[in-house]
């Protein structure tokens, strides 16, 4: 299927999708989110998938937030609709059955974090510029980033963030623990796809086992957290991948894992 708002293709069992809107910085408007939703289904039931990369088209943006043409024309309860649509199209990547990486290349803002923040972790270019801006237009973050940064990097610094509505620079974001790794910008998407290339040498069973489990145990106590884990432990101990796991170590070679 092709898309107009965003660019998907699938190579050495990682998929990447490209937000596709130059004109606008790749702002996030109703057929961007339709598109991303359809493209995210089929990454969900691709088999031969094991890791997503979410990226921007061009050099200068990420994403910078939501379509404000778009959103100036929605009444009230348009925009609540538009809110709740954003947030169920990044908790579908945050439930996605494979390891989402953002690799911001550029603007990160409003929904362009919000995009970035419900991806498993993020690699920034040098040049990337984060930053929840909603409040100097009169509005909130409104796909799940008041939520998933504070979460992130606690409650102060979300605090901080969200009432400026100041951008920060890679670096800070890297220093907050909301970026993992900071890159040359020429350097990101290399290396990136290294890091990809490593998570989809794994198999898909367990890189769904250890997503899910981190995900369903961050806002649980630590004792149902590690309940979480050993249910999810034993269903991994009984998969065809724990087997190939194991005897290749034995065997001295490399596994060759299909995600059962
Ligand atoms: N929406 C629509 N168009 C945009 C957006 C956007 N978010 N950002 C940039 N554009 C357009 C510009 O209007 C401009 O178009 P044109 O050439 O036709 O005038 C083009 O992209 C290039 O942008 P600039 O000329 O502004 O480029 P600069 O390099 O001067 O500035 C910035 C780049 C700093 C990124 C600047 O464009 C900017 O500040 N953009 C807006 C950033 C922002 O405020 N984002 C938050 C949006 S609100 C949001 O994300 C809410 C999420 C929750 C919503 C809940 C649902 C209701």
């Amino acid at each position: 299927m092709s898309f107009e708002t965003i660019i998907f293709t699938k190579e050495n069992n990682i998929a990447l999708i490209q937000f596709n809107r130059p004109k606008a910085l790749n702002a996030l408007n109703n057929q961007l989110f339709d598109e991303l939703d359809q493209a995210l289904d089929q990454v969900a039931a691709d088999a031969d998938i094991r890791v997503l990369v979410l990226t921007g088209a061009g050099e200068k943006a990420f994403v910078a937030g939501a379509d404000i043409v778009e959103l100036s024309r929605m009444t009230p309860l348009q925009g609540k609709k538009f809110s709740r649509k954003g947030q169920n199209v990044f908790s579908k990547i945050e439930n996605l059955p494979i390891p989402a990486i953002a690799a911001v290349n550029g603007y990160a803002l409003g929904g362009g974090s919000e995009a970035a923040l419900a991806c498993d972790f993020i690699y920034a270019s040098e040049k990337a510029v984060f930053g929840l801006p909603e409040i100097t237009l009169g509005l909130i973050p409104g796909f799940g980033g008041t939520q998933r940064l504070a979460r992130l990097v606690g409650t102060n610094r979300a605090r901080e963030m969200v009432f400026t509505g100041k951008n920060i620079t890679a670096q800070q974001a890297y220093e907050f623990g909301m970026v993992n790794q900071v890159c040359a910008s020429e350097a990101l998407m290399d290396t990136v796809m290294k890091t990809a290339g490593v998570i989809a040498s794994r198999g898909r069973a367990s890189l769904r086992a250890a997503k899910e489990v981190i995900h369903n145990g961050t806002n649980v106590d630590l004792e149902t957290g590690c309940r979480i884990e050993n249910d999810a432990f034993g269903l991994t101990m009984a998969s065809e991948d724990a087997k190939e796991g194991t005897a290749a170590f034995l065997e001295k070679r490399k596994p060759q894992f299909k995600g059962t």
